[in-house]
């Protein structure tokens, strides 16, 4: 198939997806044509089969904001045209979907477009009134939609005017990349022989809970001794800052801001924090337990759908910082507890999540798509 893809080319787990979808499609032997403002941060190297196409948005004293909506239709039509594609992906409804619509219309339905719903395109900026009616309307008028956990399809069900399916296509994780390692070097800089890695990643917004992830962390750190290793970075750092200084904890902190290669780093960790408010998937967990790493969450939105409780780690509700807490503290002085956990969470990743056993899924779902079998509104 000539598969184009749209995605948001920064860190962050949508792009991530989308763009491992990508590479493994190419390697299935399709074509595929990513559609974005820059070349999405895991596709920087060379990949046969794949294409890159910039967006341009030209910039004009009349705009107050350049409109990236219109020329992302531009590029999808004319990419549509150029390369024939048979489907068109978009990852992330707001504005991909909208583009991807006007996109088609352009090109008189000769591709169909696909869906894939996120996250907080959906329970936050989605959910917003501003955009609720375009979303209900991009969700409706895509040819296929797909969410990325039970719990997500279940929301935009639950808050939008959606007239039509949505088929669950869980995230999934590169478990040869993504697998337990020898990590004594990482290790080594930072922490001292006999203490603990605890460790965060996200893009540090409100949702995440980053004031949380450090009040867990100095609780256990008053138990055992350790250190919080943070990967990424966003709006609330200062807050997570702020917190761990009023706990007294601050030079028990190691940040190493936005990171490509994330693989070494979290195999690093003996545990793994996401304290979240909302989460519809937890890509970062997922890629957490494929390391062998345990993880103790909030039990939200789609975590309960990768994180077995009890199993391959804990979770609690967000505002029960002292029940992650103390779930934590008995994870890091249990080396056996700690071991089995994170042997199990290795487990499931392989069994559920590894991109071989999903990436046919996607497949699937675009022949369905091609041939008229799934039906929009
Ligand atoms: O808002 C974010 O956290 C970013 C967003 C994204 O586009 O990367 O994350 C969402 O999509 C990820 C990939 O499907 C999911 O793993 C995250 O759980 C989801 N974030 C939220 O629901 C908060």
């Amino acid at each position: 198939m000539n598969i184009g893809i749209t995605c948001y080319p920064t860190h962050g787990g949508s792009g991530v997806i989308a763009t491992e979808l990508g590479k493994e499609l190419a390697r299935r032997g399709h074509h595929v044509h990513f559609i974005s403002y820059d070349t999405p941060f895991r596709l920087r190297e060379y990949h046969a089969n794949i294409f890159y196409h910039e967006v341009d948005v030209p910039t004009y004293p009349l705009f107050k904001y350049p409109p990236y909506l219109l020329a992302l239709s531009n590029k999808m039509a004319e990419v549509a045209r150029t390369e024939k594609l048979d489907v068109l992906h978009v990852h992330y409804a707001i504005p991909h979907a909208a583009s991807a619509f006007l996109a088609r219309e352009m090109s008189d339905g000769a591709f169909k477009v696909v869906t894939t719903l996120h996250g907080t395109d959906i329970t936050l900026v989605g959910s917003d009134p501003s955009f609720t009616g375009v979303v209900s309307f991009c969700i409706n008028r895509s040819d296929g939609v797909t969410a990325v956990s039970a719990s997500l399809r279940q929301e935009t069900l639950d808050t939008f005017a959606v007239t039509r399916d949505i088929t669950v296509i869980r995230n999934f994780v590169d478990v040869a990349e993504f697998a337990p390692r020898d990590s004594r070097e990482l290790r080594g800089l930072w922490a001292q022989p006999g203490e603990r890695i605890l460790m965060h990643m996200s893009n540090f917004r409100t949702v995440k809970g980053v004031d949380r992830v450090a009040k867990v962390f100095a609780t256990v750190a008053r138990q055992v001794p350790s250190r919080l290793v943070l990967v990424g970075d966003g709006p609330d750092i200062d807050l997570l800052r702020r917190a761990a200084r009023a706990e007294g904890v601050a030079d028990r902190l190691v940040f190493l801001g936005s990171q490509d290669r994330v693989a070494p780093v979290l195999a690093a960790a003996d545990l793994f924090l996401l304290p979240s408010s909302k989460e519809s998937f937890g890509l970062a967990a997922l890629e957490a337990m494929a390391c062998g790493v345990p993880v103790v969450a909030s039990d939200v939105g789609g975590i309960p759908e990768l994180v077995e409780n009890g199993r391959t780690g804990f979770l609690f509700p967000p505002d029960d910082v002292q029940g992650m807490a103390r779930a934590a503290a008995l994870v890091l002085s249990d080396d056996g507890l700690r071991r089995r956990m994170g042997e199990e969470a290795r487990r499931l990743a392989e069994d559920r999540f590894a991109t071989a056993k999903v990436v046919p899924a996607y497949e699937e779902f675009y022949r369905r798509v091609i041939s008229g079998a799934v039906l929009s509104a």
